[in-house]
């Protein structure tokens, strides 16, 4: 079980002092595609009947025998209903005059912009369908993606879900090790990866990475390789194994591959996310209910219309790209704009040069980026024409006010509702987020569970708590999009899920219901870290650190940062004969770099010649948050020997 911590009660009274209001504006309310409050009453007078009426959305090739068979923590949804994910975000499209609206509106980081009308899109998701067909791929293989930021990788992910093999999508900034775990957890036998991609300006060797991933990767027979960079005649190409995407997608023609009548819980793809031990935890997402989940949340939190330009600013790599940027709009038909690189590249306006190049109309991005754009300051927005925006959303991290309010009144000219939206990887869809034409808005809160959701705030003892105080945040009732279990291991699935709060999925979130209901996420309670949005596992990165062969042991522990919410600290204590200088400190976050990849990297490192243990020896990393913290020690009587800690705190304020 995972330990489990409160939430910091200081930033607890703080949020609950917010009292700004920001009710929707009558012209908003007026248009908007949910503005009838009445909603949330009739998705919760019959939960499953407002699915299924959600699910009409969505194109079957056979219906559903039942919407639901709920055997905690077992879910299946559209149970005998046949479905495809790639048919529903491309074919269905090219059916009508969709098929000359643009699908994806890619930006590259260089300068370089493509447009892929839905016609366009259906072409290259055939080519490449076929293509993977003739390289061996079949039903039910699973595939590895790792690309940056390119229309191919949609594309990919659209082939894979066309013939029934689930995607493992791996983010570019992952190291060879990361690939390889990944790769070989799923037991994937075909990857697709690119030269190169663009960031900062400067070519990122994806391929370099990969081809050092699969010395450890027997099961995979071949790879695919885009041609991102031009970097064709340095990157070397193995007989046998690779084969160049441009090739094999010629070769493909015009071929058309049928999308396969999937089951729908077929699953669609696995996604690797941190918890709280040393190894990512594979979600396995299937079809139908994530396709319901995804295209429903997009067109309800966002007010999606036909004539939107979406932008969600995430990398595919996470999950908020998988359903917010390729499955839930393309799904809506929606036009959708993709970009590669970063945002200070060439300067610190290209988000919002891109915002006034598309007239992009819904902006979804991260709260550490929104506290990125605040230190750059208001000259960088203000270049541009932003008055096309209409929705912001945000997500990955809990908002401050003061960045909401921000966001609300210089990218949103103080117009724009701003929706904080509150999920998982594990949940595949929004699941406490305002709806722009109901919800009245308070900076920093994510409002309300979505329409036929049921969440609550338990205490330690699995006691739903007053409104007013704060605790453990549940859910009582399935989603469609939720995760169905850990790919190859289901037991974990139940116990790390499931088992806290019996008959409730316990998100690992800390969160407070203030007097009028609403949900304050406070962050997480177990060993998961939530840097820049990014999920990091202490564990993971403590065990990177002690593969060292200078550490002995290694805890991680996250320290607030005022732009990326929280940063990493490490206390090592090195093996006889090691240093602890500046030298080792960049020895350690490079090889932290090499394990996991550049997020991972800790900000700090102290070294100590003990860490502060309990008897039964397990490290307490809550006495060295409390030092990193500058707090007074809490309760320090678990402790094996109590006196390592007034030693770790002069070390600590020693090296600081
Ligand atoms: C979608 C995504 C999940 C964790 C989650 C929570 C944090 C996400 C949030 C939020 C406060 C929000 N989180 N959205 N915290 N307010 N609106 O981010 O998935 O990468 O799996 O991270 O992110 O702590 O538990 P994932």
């Amino acid at each position: 079980m995972a330990t489990t911590h409160e939430p910091a009660a200081g930033t607890l009274s703080a949020l609950l002092q917010e009292d700004r209001r920001y009710p929707p504006s009558d012209a908003f309310k007026a248009q908007a595609n949910w503005n009838d409050p009445a909603i949330y009453q009739r998705a919760e007078a019959d939960p499953e009947a407002f699915w299924a009426e959600q699910a009409k959305a969505i194109d079957w090739f056979k219906p559903w025998d039942r919407v639901l068979d709920w055997n905690v923590p077992e879910a299946k949804w559209f149970v005998g209903a046949q479905v495809n994910a790639s048919y529903n975000c491309v074919d269905r499209h090219i059916k009508s005059w969709r098929r000359n609206k643009a699908a994806i509106i890619f930006e590259g980081e260089p300068g370089d912009a493509r447009v892929l009308t839905y016609r366009d899109l259906y072409r290259e998701v055939n080519r490449c369908a076929a293509a993977l067909k003739r390289l061996g791929v079949k039903k039910g293989d699973r595939v590895a993606i790792y690309l940056g930021m390119v229309p191919e990788l949609a594309i990919a992910m659209l082939a894979c879900a066309r013939i029934g093999a689930p995607h493992t999508v791996i983010f570019a900034g992952f190291s060879a090790d990361s690939i390889s775990d990944r790769v070989n957890d799923c037991g994937a036998s075909f990857a697709i990866t690119a030269d190169g991609g663009w960031r900062r300006g400067s070519k990122i060797p994806l391929k370099d990475t990969m081809d050092r991933a699969m010395e450890s990767c027997p099961t995979i027979q071949k790879v695919l390789v885009v041609n991102r960079t031009d970097d064709a005649r340095q990157v070397p190409m193995k007989e046998g194994r690779d084969v160049w995407w441009h090739r094999a997608l010629e070769e493909s023609g015009a071929e058309i591959v049928e999308p396969e009548a999937l089951d729908a819980e077929h699953p669609l793809y696995i996604l690797y996310t941190s918890g709280t031990t040393g190894k990512p935890k594979g979600m396995l997402h299937t079809t139908g209910g994530y396709l319901v989940g995804t295209a429903c949340s997009h067109k309800y939190v966002f007010d999606l219309k036909e004539e939107d330009v979406f932008w969600c600013t995430a990398d595919v790599g996470w999950v908020t790209g998988h359903s917010y940027i390729v499955y839930g709009p393309l799904a809506n038909g929606a036009a959708c704009v993709m970009y590669e690189g970063s945002p200070d590249y060439p300067d610190k306006d290209r988000f919002w040069s891109i915002v006034e190049k598309y007239g992009v109309t819904i902006l979804y991005t991260a709260p550490t980026a929104i506290r990125t754009f605040m230190r750059w300051g208001k000259e960088y927005p203000a270049k541009h024409d932003l008055t096309s925006l209409r929705v912001l959303g945000t997500v990955g991290e809990p908002i401050n006010p003061e960045a909401w309010v921000w966001y609300r009144e210089v990218i949103g000219l103080d117009r724009c509702p701003v929706v904080d939206t509150w999920w998982m990887t594990e949940t595949g869809q929004i699941l406490i987020t305002p709806l722009p034409g109901i919800t009245v808005l308070k900076p920093g809160s994510a409002t309300f569970p979505f329409p036929g959701v049921k969440a609550d705030v338990l205490d330690e003892n699995g006691k739903s708590v007053p409104l007013g105080s704060g605790g453990y945040l549940v859910l009582q009732r399935p989603w469609p999009a939720m995760a169905r279990t850990i790919w190859g291991d289901p037991e974990r699935y139940k116990t790390q899920y499931w088992t806290r709060f019996p008959g409730n999925y316990f998100a690992g979130d800390g969160a407070k219901r203030d007097d009028e209901g609403y949900f304050w996420l406070l962050g997480r309670v177990d060993d998961v870290l939530n840097v820049a949005g990014h999920r990091i596992g202490t564990m993971e990165v403590e065990s990177a650190l002690v593969s060292h062969p200078a550490v002995a042991e290694a805890a991680v522990i996250g320290i607030s940062h005022e732009v990326k919410g929280q940063a990493l600290a490490a206390f090592a204590t090195l093996r006889g004969g090691f240093t602890g200088d500046p030298a080792m400190v960049e020895t350690l976050r490079n090889h932290v770099g090499e394990k996991i990849g550049a997020i991972a990297k800790p900000d700090k490192i102290f070294f100590t010649s003990e860490l502060p243990k309990t008897r039964s020896a397990k490290i307490m990393r809550r006495l060295l948050r409390d030092i990193a913290e500058g707090k007074v020690l809490g309760d320090t009587t678990t402790l094996a020997d109590p006196t390592v800690l007034a030693s770790i705190k002069q070390q600590y304020e020693e090296s600081e």
